[in-house]
């Protein structure tokens, strides 16, 4: 195992829509892993793989909780097919925005197909903190960051407090 390197807003990479995964591979199962310890060191309770440069749909989340049993799991070409007219404010941080937590709206409960790591299909519903997880790294996969949904002038004070963290961290080596 060995944990991969975050990519930091603002980045081309984490602009992309990302491709389907075509099967699952042995590649594909030792990334996922090296995802999830990334995640847990981060920590954070999601990772997309484009913020590892991946550019390839899927994610891996673990919502459990600190004092629960981990349960990680890996969600390969995850497509939404049905949202709640409910919706919810949560407060939510990026791992690629590091230190920066705002207030997201977004559907309260979403269904999403998706495959597992054993190319096994499934359709689920997610709530709680589980449905905004989800639709966060969903739009990891189509070049979305929670950003986008803040005004103009936060968005750019944002970024360029991420701009400077950058050069920081390059001069740190
Ligand atoms: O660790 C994370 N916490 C989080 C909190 C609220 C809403 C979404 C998230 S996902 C984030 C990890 C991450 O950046 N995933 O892409
Ligand atoms: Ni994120």
């Amino acid at each position: 195992m060995s944990l991969k390197k975050i990519i930091i807003h603002p980045d081309p990479r984490l602009k992309k829509i990302c491709a389907q995964v075509d099967g699952i591979s042995p590649e594909l199962r030792k990334l996922a892993t090296d995802m999830l310890e990334t995640m847990y060191d981060a920590p954070g309770i999601g990772l997309a793989a484009p913020q590892v440069g991946v550019l390839e749909r899927f994610f891996v989340m673990d919502v459990a909780g600190k004092e629960a049993a981990p349960e990680p799991r890996v969600l390969i070409n995850p497509r939404v097919t049905w949202t709640s007219e409910e919706v919810n404010v949560h407060e939510e941080g990026c791992l690629s925005i590091p230190g920066v937590y705002e207030d997201v709206t977004r559907p309260a409960k979403v269904r999403m197909q998706f495959k597992d790591i054993d190319g096994k299909d499934h359709e689920e519903e997610f709530e709680d903190i589980a449905a905004t997880c989800a639709q966060h790294e969903l739009d990891h996969l189509n070049g979305t960051l929670f950003l986008d949904y803040l005004s103009g002038i936060k968005r750019r004070m944002i970024t360029a407090k991420m701009k400077k963290l950058k050069k920081e961290r390059a001069r740190a080596g």
